[in-house]
């Protein structure tokens, strides 16, 4: 409760900050370790989101920090709290996200004791966390919250956790607040542009790969408009696909997990590649194999916002240390050469990347989910949103789906089972006009998949496509490369996921048949509510272009074997 003596609670402070630097949602699983803070909420204009699973309040949150480039907010609770939400914090380190965790702690006379569900933050997220903190005194909230804004947004962007005694909480104090923090743009040097206009001059076959976080609509429309008057072909990394419309003429394809192969050999030997926002990991680079480690066999231009990541793995003829929204900007000053060396390339790239996208291939079973793919993207807005986590079936998102906006593709590129579902939650409060689709395995879905209940508590109707196939498949696939014929821990017994919908309080549908989709989707979109789609697809359906049988006869012919095979 407020008071009127001119102090505050430092739960009060807290929340006090988070108004002033413009967060409006919070999500969280409540503990007794943090009540002072909750009870500031109680006043506040920030709306609270309370989930079932800490995974999910810290995927919501990171959502938000992904798709807006400012810090998504979740509060936990102590021990379980924080371990239950650490995936989200792993998330948001590899995708370069954006995002503040509060965590409850003991008071600050029972430290060092092992009291009840303590933690060590500094040690425990050390090394995921971009910054771990615990705040002492109430008076430095302030100060501490500024700069985990800050530290979230700047450079490489990443998750901060800041630890929070429960008596500190509760403790009154007199402190003037922070005044509203912005992130640091980071621009490119004019020198940095005038070199990488000569290279691109004297280039034969560039190429350009996009890909990380710090871009923006204008960003992505700058680069467009750049892409097009140097005819220059442009592909987006792993789940980066919405940082460039995939109708534009420039459009190269999708590098993420089984790419076109024609697009793989463009990038092989172009003798220019220019990398923005990315890191090319180990998803993007089919393992390492894209570019050679540590002196690429062609000029690598690569700008990023985190001076760190410059030289890090690849060693860039030219680095640029910029965020993507600041050297887009300065793209516009570029002139193309008199005569471009590669017309005509990024045409050519663009055809191949229509005709690898155009038709599903043939699948075993009554539903194709490439089918369904190319439905939802010939009868979604651009503006829609698919999210997923990880699992085969997302392939058949990367290889059909063509993404139009920016931040219309939410999937982790950590690969974290269980994303997509709590994402699609954040991105409907986000934006309720918008038909928010989630992708879904039956392994995945069900990660997280008890905060059905938080999608009907609040509303949110989202539409969960779960590709249920009884299997863990990714691993089934993998199994099947590496240990032909030994089946073990991949298959999966699964309920009746529309049941499942029906008895949470939304809207549930069984699809047997491929043509039977677009009937329950405009159900599901009829009903209002929140949504299962149930698709039985047929276990032989293992990626967009194998069988299990086919891979399993193929290793045991040694055609396998052993080999390092991607993850996902
Ligand atoms: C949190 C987490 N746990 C485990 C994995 C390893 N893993 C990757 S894909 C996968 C199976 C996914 O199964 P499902 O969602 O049913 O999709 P499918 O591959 O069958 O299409 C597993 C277990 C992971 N990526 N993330
Ligand atoms: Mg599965």
């Amino acid at each position: 409760m407020r008071s009127n003596d001119g102090t505050r609670t430092g739960g009060e402070v807290l929340i006090d900050q988070l108004a002033i630097h413009g967060v409006r949602h919070v999500f969280c699983v409540p503990g007794e370790s943090y009540l002072a803070a909750l009870d500031a909420f109680h006043d506040s204009k920030i709306a609270l989101t309370v989930c079932r699973h800490e995974s999910a309040a810290a995927m919501m949150a990171e959502a938000v920090g992904k798709t807006t480039g400012r810090p998504g907010i979740c509060f936990v609770t102590r021990g379980p709290g924080a371990a239950n939400a650490s995936a989200g914090i792993h998330i948001a380190r590899q995708d370069s996200s954006p995002m503040i965790m509060f965590v409850g702690q003991v008071g600050r006379d029972m430290r060092e004791r092992e009291a009840f569900q303590e933690l060590d933050y500094r040690a425990v997220f050390g090394s995921v966390a971009k910054w771990t903190t615990e705040i002492d005194d109430p008076a430095r909230i302030p100060e501490l919250v500024s700069r985990a804004f800050h530290t979230a947004c700047n450079g490489r962007p990443g998750p901060v956790v800041i630890a929070l005694p429960e008596d500190m909480l509760a403790e009154r104090i007199a402190v003037p607040d922070a005044t509203a923090f912005e992130p640091v743009e980071t621009w490119p040097a004019p020198a940095d542009m005038s070199r990488l206009q000569k290279l691109l001059w004297a280039s034969k076959r560039p190429v350009a790969l996009i890909g990380g976080s710090r871009w923006s609509e204008a960003a992505c429309a700058a680069l467009g408009r750049f892409a097009e008057r140097f005819a220059l072909p442009v592909a987006t990394t792993f789940r980066r696909g919405y940082l460039f419309d995939a109708l534009h003429p420039c459009y190269a394809g999708d590098m993420g997990i089984g790419p076109n192969p024609k697009l793989l050999a463009r990038v092989k030997g172009a003798d220019l590649v220019l990398l923005i926002g990315g890191r090319l990991g180990e998803m993007s680079t089919q393992g390492y194999t894209l570019l050679d480690i540590p002196e690429p066999q062609m000029k690598l231009v690569h700008v990023h916002p985190g001076a760190e990541e410059l030289g890090r793995v690849y060693h860039p003829h030219l680095a640029i240390n910029a965020a993507p929204t600041a050297f887009c900007a300065a793209l516009e000053a570029l002139q193309p050469p008199n005569e471009i060396a590669w017309q005509g390339e990024a045409a050519t790239a663009h055809a191949d990347y229509l005709a690898w996208t155009e038709k599903a291939t043939p699948q075993p079973g009554g539903v194709n989910l490439g089918e369904i793919l190319v439905w939802l993207r010939e009868n979604l807005a651009p503006e829609d949103i698919i999210t997923n986590g990880a699992g085969n079936f997302a392939g058949w998102i990367h290889r059909f789906y063509r993404f139009r906006k920016f931040a219309t593709h939410v999937a982790p590129t950590s690969g974290s089972m269980g994303y997509g579902f709590p994402a699609a939650l954040a991105m409907k409060i986000l934006h309720p006009e918008r038909k928010i689709v989630c992708i879904a395995g039956d392994g995945d879905f069900l990660m997280t998949g008890q905060d059905f209940a938080t999608a009907v508590q609040y509303k949110l109707p989202v539409i969960v496509v779960v590709a249920d196939n009884g299997l863990y498949g990714t691993i089934r696939m993998h199994q099947e490369r590496d240990y032909p014929g030994r089946v073990v821990a991949t298959e999966l017994k699964n309920p009746d996921f529309a049941a499942y919908a029906m008895a949470f309080g939304g809207y549930g549908a069984l699809v047997e048949k491929t043509a039977d989709f677009p009937a329950a989707f405009a159900q599901a979109v009829a009903t209002g509510k929140p949504s299962i789609i149930h698709l039985k697809i047929d276990p032989e359906a293992i990626s967009v272009a194998a069988t299990i049988a086919g891979i399993r006869e193929k290793s045991l012919a040694g055609g396998g074997g052993k080999s390092r095979t991607h993850r996902n």
